[in-house]
């Protein structure tokens, strides 16, 4: 089965660019790009780069970008900055702001400063999603078995629209790009939100399977993602969610839902390659999740799907208390090696090692027990629903 092949080695790549050590959303904004920067300096101090092929790159072209964006939304990711906004020069704030980026009014909430006018936003784009594209090239011309690129994963971003802190989509990016090379693309979401931008553009693709586990109570963002969503026309079962309330901890993710759907996704979707978003807004503690999953619990999602021996690209995406993320995607980065098992529970002195005062300079923080899942029962409920759109995938 599965979980026998395990164990094994994997040929990985690595992307990482100094320069989000830079990016900045603004005071008071929850994105802090600096988390990948941590989360380089963990994985490099526990000594995990020897394991890696790093992946130098050139950023992503326009042409790129284009490959997905629509051309006035990439000119205008382009040649807006926070000086041409303020200024409303050559009318760039209306521009701005009808593409989601900026300050937006919204009707329920007033103002939203999401997806900010921020210096470097071209750069910073082109960046991350230069990133994916070279992970994606990795897996396809089989130079590698497992590819990261922990500052990707940027799901709402839209054709042609900003939206949940994300600009540019580099996961549809890469995954049009394994399209070229693979017959059958899985996408698996286990950001705490709902994956909707890459859902959405292959809702009718049966190349591509989309698979979401988010939470879902009518309000938390995007609200979309529904049990009922499963896809349409060609695409028809060929996107799964999983919606969930808060509180969902280790017991009932994994065993109760991710384990046993993804096993059945792999069985009837077969897959010929894998990308992962590892949103760690779903971790316990963060800021704006809601969910109580431990490290352990998010590396398992990432062990399971990578014990199917298929090409595997690893994206990150959300993750809002930014000593947990690095924790995460640093052990994560362990799992994709295989050397989870070797690599120490204190945190090694890296430079940032003062951010993880609050979880006792530990690797695995500690997992509040007490505000675990509440809704037991709800959750075989949500299993027998998502097994039943998946037994209507081939019929
Ligand atoms: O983790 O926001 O709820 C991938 C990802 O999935 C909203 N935004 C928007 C839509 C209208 N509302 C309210 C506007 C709020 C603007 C400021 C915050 C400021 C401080 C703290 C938290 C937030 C915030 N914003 C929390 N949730 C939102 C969501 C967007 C969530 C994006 C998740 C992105 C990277
Ligand atoms: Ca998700
Ligand atoms: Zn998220």
């Amino acid at each position: 089965s599965a979980s026998c092949v395990d164990g094994g080695k994997r040929r990985v790549s690595y992307y990482y660019d100094p320069g989000i050590a830079n990016v900045d959303y603004g005071e008071g904004h929850v994105m802090v790009p600096r988390r990948v920067a941590m989360t380089h300096a963990l994985v490099s101090s526990y000594g995990l780069l020897p394991d890696m092929k790093r992946l130098r790159t050139r950023p992503a072209t326009e042409s790129d970008l284009r490959a997905f964006h629509g051309a006035s939304y990439v000119e205008l990711l382009r040649s807006i900055n926070p000086e041409s906004y303020r200024l409303n020069l050559d009318q760039a704030k209306t521009r701005a702001e009808e593409r989601g980026v900026g300050r937006v009014k919204t009707k329920e909430n007033g103002d939203n400063y999401d997806n900010p006018v921020i210096d470097g936003l071209w750069d910073y784009c082109l960046s991350y999603a230069g990133g994916s594209l070279a992970a994606a090239r990795a897996l396809a011309c089989g130079e590698s078995d497992v590819a990261i690129n922990w500052s990707g994963g940027m799901h709402h971003a839209c054709r042609a629209k900003a939206s949940g802190f994300c600009y540019v989509n580099d996961i549809v990016l890469a995954i049009q790009r394994l399209l070229a090379r693979f017959r059958r693309v899985l996408y698996v979401d286990i950001d705490v939100h709902h994956g909707d931008g890459v859902e959405h553009r292959f809702r009718r693709e049966p190349r591509v399977m989309t698979v979401s586990f988010h939470r879902y109570d009518g309000v938390f963002f995007p609200t979309t993602g529904e049990a009922a969503d499963v896809g349409q026309g060609e695409g028809l079962y060929h996107a799964l969610n999983v919606p969930m309330k808060a509180g969902m901890d280790d017991e009932g993710y994994l065993n109760v839902l991710f384990r046993p759907i993804m096993a059945r996704v792999m069985e009837v979707f077969a897959p010929d390659a894998v990308v992962l978003q590892c949103g760690a807004d779903s971790l316990s503690g963060d800021a704006i999740g809601g969910f109580h999953l431990s490290v352990k619990g998010h590396a398992a999602c990432v062990a399971f799907l990578r014990s199917f021996n298929v090409p595997l690209l690893l994206l990150g995406g959300g993750g809002y208390t930014i000593n947990h993320v690095a924790s995460c995607w640093c052990y994560e980065t362990a799992v994709a090696v295989g050397k989870e098992k070797e690599i120490p529970d204190d945190i090694p002195y890296h430079g940032y090692e003062h951010y993880y005062k609050d979880q006792g300079y530990k690797l695995h923080y500690a997992v509040d027990k007490k505000n675990g899942r509440k809704d037991v029962s709800g959750l075989e409920k949500i299993k027998q629903d998502a097994l039943k759109n998946l037994s209507m995938l081939r019929p």
